[in-house]
């Protein structure tokens, strides 16, 4: 045991392990203690179950709900009391000497109140404000022990509990869900050795190529500092002057500018770690890795417009999505992809791995997939949980570690820096959202708001006095890869990373061409908010280098003439290796081909066609979708049979913009009253208009006639989203869903709009 160990080493048992190279990578037998776990406190996997828990996760369960019981507070049969539990007679008027006489200075019960309440906001992320999160867990596939000794993959099927964070980058805390931005994706695995965090985006590389940048990037971003304007929106002067002359963000660009940066919901986006991460195994060799997250459901998108109208609509249309699909049990759910490589394959890609604005490309390095991520529980409390979560890409544990990317040593720093402003203090570790699973031992001691009772009186090591404890782990702890090092201190970037434009075409090549004409609008969009000609210029002229279509696309919708390409860093562009990749094109992930959680919008009044509406209700409900009664005012409404039905929802609280698709209403009654409803024609018309899939049954073809929807493309065939005109109900029906499941029907798209 420790003692007996200490005992046998009776001045200080690690500190022949700190001198020589041996000894420092595999400290000698005795030098270190291999942790026997305590009686009960075995590991989390499949056959066990945590001591912190006693649970084993599974769908609709959360192991991470066991160690925040002891923080949980149901205040349900109670008596309202102080904070120091002394019970409050009355909570209406503060204590006065006289009914009009002046509020008394020992009212500490008043003062409490509102000292407390003075205090309750701490600073918001200076960047990633705005997000929401999820308890869930993660589920290996296989053991993955020949390539990492990272505690969650180790066996098959083994489960570890996470928290995930989804975020908005730019905006401000109480800013929209659905502006243009790259969202956040945050995971921090609960592992059996510590916490790991993955922070990651739903983009995989990064506007710039080193840390020292970040802060510039991020002012040029955030709303300008004289007037603190535009909220939430790239769209602007100082943005595009920043980006503009830092030609390496243009691959980061595309990706920005294209449907990736208005996701339908953080239910249909990819994560990816960006950074080239290392996997350790038992052995010590080191494999490069990259993370892939991608949704079960599919990644899709909103169209522009359509995202600018929620915003208005429903600020909060992503946290509400995602709260409500776990509340109704439709719990989201990702699939963890690897890209796993050596150093000697990375040396021959015409691109640095190291550098966070290239991607290794599926066609060089395969994606394998791993495992899957589940989110079955919503948070009790925001802000004990959403907004104290504290992420930091130095979390790691033994088998996963860092490369030189410059981007990501800052990274390193950064996240555990802005804590102790934002949390207020270095123990924001053991707010309950942040501690570990994993038992925490170790010297570090008091500071603000310190939880942990540490008891004796040794708090330093080498001691005798505590047997030496706590013992370092040696090579049953975090031992850094050793890879050697050696160079000269200065300030440069390798070479490779001179090439800016060779990925940033890649992405554009591989786009359909519905996403083509989404990248060319954003750009247009963006620049044309850019008041200073000579920064629109300079963009264009860098994306001259990317394709010249899109440039002078761009371009023409700007009113501008002719521009020559910026010049390039590199005198001799290296020839890329791919060209074109499939699975950069958000098609290339359609999902599982479900219409699930789609929300659809069923337009009803008085007069309605009750049964079609009932078996069209019917089946969405079966494929598993959220079909809403929309009214021109929320109450009862009398169908055409004499039945009475309840609009949940008006045309005015949710407009079009909020569903994925339509229903009209059958019943010659209806349709004549919809017809003189300027809502409802201009529900349609933005159902149209947003390329959704559109249900009108027998008589309502006339409503999608009076808002100019037509059946046909200009083409002459037939529009796949619309289905009106077909007799059969269950036929209607069928196709209506297989439509859905297309998602949007972007062929109906045209720039400028038809309708
Ligand atoms: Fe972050 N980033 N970042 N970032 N980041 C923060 O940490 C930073 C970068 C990302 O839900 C901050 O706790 C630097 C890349 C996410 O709580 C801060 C650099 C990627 C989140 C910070 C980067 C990210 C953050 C603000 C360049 C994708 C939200 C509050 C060197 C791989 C986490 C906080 C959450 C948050 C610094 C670049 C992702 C200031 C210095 C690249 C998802 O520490």
């Amino acid at each position: 045991d420790a003692q007996a160990l200490a005992a046998a080493f009776d001045h200080n048992p690690t500190k022949a392990a700190e001198y020589g190279r041996e000894n420092a990578l595999a400290p000698p037998e005795g030098a270190h203690v291999t942790p026997t776990p305590l009686a009960g406190a075995s590991t989390l996997t499949e056959g066990q179950t945590s001591p912190k828990t006693g649970t084993q996760a599974a769908p609709g369960t959360n192991p991470t709900v066991g160690p925040l019981d002891r923080v949980r507070v149901d205040s349900g049969g109670q008596f309202l009391t102080t904070n120091q539990g002394v019970p409050v007679a009355q909570n209406q008027d503060s204590l006065k000497a006289g009914l009009r006489g002046p509020a008394l200075l020992k009212d500490f019960i008043l003062r409490e109140k509102i000292t407390h309440f003075d205090h309750e906001r701490i600073p918001e992320r200076i960047v990633h404000a705005r997000g929401s999160g999820a308890h869930g867990f993660f589920e290996c596939y296989r053991s993955l022990r020949d390539i990492t000794r990272a505690a969650p993959f180790q066996e098959d099927g083994k489960v570890t509990p996470v928290f995930v964070r989804f975020s908005t980058v730019q905006g401000e805390r109480g800013s929209k869900d659905t502006a243009r931005d790259v969202r956040g994706f945050a995971v921090k695995f609960y592992t059996d050795e510590g916490n790991w965090d993955l922070v990651g985006n739903n983009i995989p590389v990064f506007f710039i190529q080193d840390a020292m940048k970040f802060p510039d990037l991020v002012h040029a971003l955030k709303p300008e500092p004289h007037h603190q304007m535009p909220q939430a929106a790239s769209a602007h002067d100082t943005f595009w002057d920043f980006v503009s002359l830092m030609p390496e963000s243009t691959h980061m660009l595309l990706w920005a500018m294209s449907d990736r940066a208005i996701p339908r919901s953080y239910r249909m986006m990819q994560g990816f770690g960006v950074h080239t991460f290392r996997f350790v195994n038992e052995a010590g060799e080191s494999r490069l890795v990259k993370f892939h997250w991608t949704p079960r459901l599919g990644t899709h998108s909103l169209q522009w417009d359509e995202a600018v109208k929620i915003s208005g609509a429903d600020p909060d249309f992503h946290r509400r999505d995602l709260w409500e699909a776990i509340e109704a049990g439709e719990f989201p759910e990702y699939e963890l992809g690897v890209q796993v490589f050596t150093e000697e394959q990375a040396n021959k890609f015409s691109f640095d791995v190291l550098d966070s604005t290239k991607i290794v490309p599926e066609e060089l390095v395969p994606v394998e997939p791993v495992g899957r991520l589940v989110l079955n529980r919503n948070p009790d409390n925001f802000f004990a949980e959403t907004e104290q979560v504290a992420f930091c890409t130095a979390h790691v544990i033994p088998g996963i570690d860092f490369t030189n990317d410059p981007l990501l040593a800052g990274r390193i720093h950064s996240y555990v820096d802005t804590q102790l402003t934002r949390l207020g203090g270095p123990n924001f570790h053991e707010i309950p959202i942040n501690a570990p699973v994993a038992p925490v031992h170790n010297n570090q001691r008091d500071g603000f708001h310190r939880q942990a009772i540490n008891r004796g009186r040794v708090a330093y090591e080498p001691n005798s006095l505590a047997g030496g404890c706590p013992f370092q782990a040696g090579s049953a702890g975090f031992v850094s890869f050793p890879e050697p090092v050696r160079g000269e201190e200065l300030r440069g970037r390798p070479e490779k990373f001179a090439e800016h434009y060779n990925q940033a075409t890649l992405f554009y090549e591989s786009q359909s061409e519905a996403e083509k004409a989404h990248i060319v609008g954003a750009f247009r969009f963006e620049l044309s908010k850019v008041t200073v000609p000579a920064i629109r210029e300079r963009m264009v002229a860098n994306l001259m280098n990317v394709s010249r279509e899109l440039a002078t696309s761009v371009a023409a919708g700007l009113g501008m003439g002719s521009i020559e390409a910026s010049p390039r860093a590199l005198a001799r562009v290296p020839r890329p290796e791919v060209r074109q990749s499939a699975a950069l094109s958000l098609l290339a992930h359609p999902g599982d081909g479900s219409i699930r959680t789609r929300k659809i919008a069923l337009l009803v009044c008085d007069g309605v066609n009750g049964e079609s509406l009932a078996a069209t209700q019917q089946a969405l409900f079966e494929a598993g979708a959220v079909p809403r009664l929309v009214g021109p005012r929320i109450g009862p409404f009398v169908t055409a049979e004499g039945e009475t039905l309840q609009a949940d929802a008006s045309m005015e609280n949710e407009p079009a913009p909020l569903f994925d698709a339509l229903v009209l209403p059958d019943g010659e009654r209806a349709v004549k009253m919809l017809a003189v409803d300027g809502r409802a024609a201009e529900f349609v018309k933005e159902q149209y208009r947003h390329c959704k899939p559109i249900l009108a049954p027998g008589a309502s073809s006339t409503l999608l006639e009076g808002a100019g929807a037509s059946k046909m493309l200009e083409d002459g065939t037939r529009d796949p989203g619309i289905i009106a005109g077909v007799e059969d109900d269950d036929e209607a029906i069928a196709a209506f869903i297989d439509a859905m499941a297309q998602h949007r029907h972007w062929v109906r798209e045209k720039d400028p709009p038809l309708v």
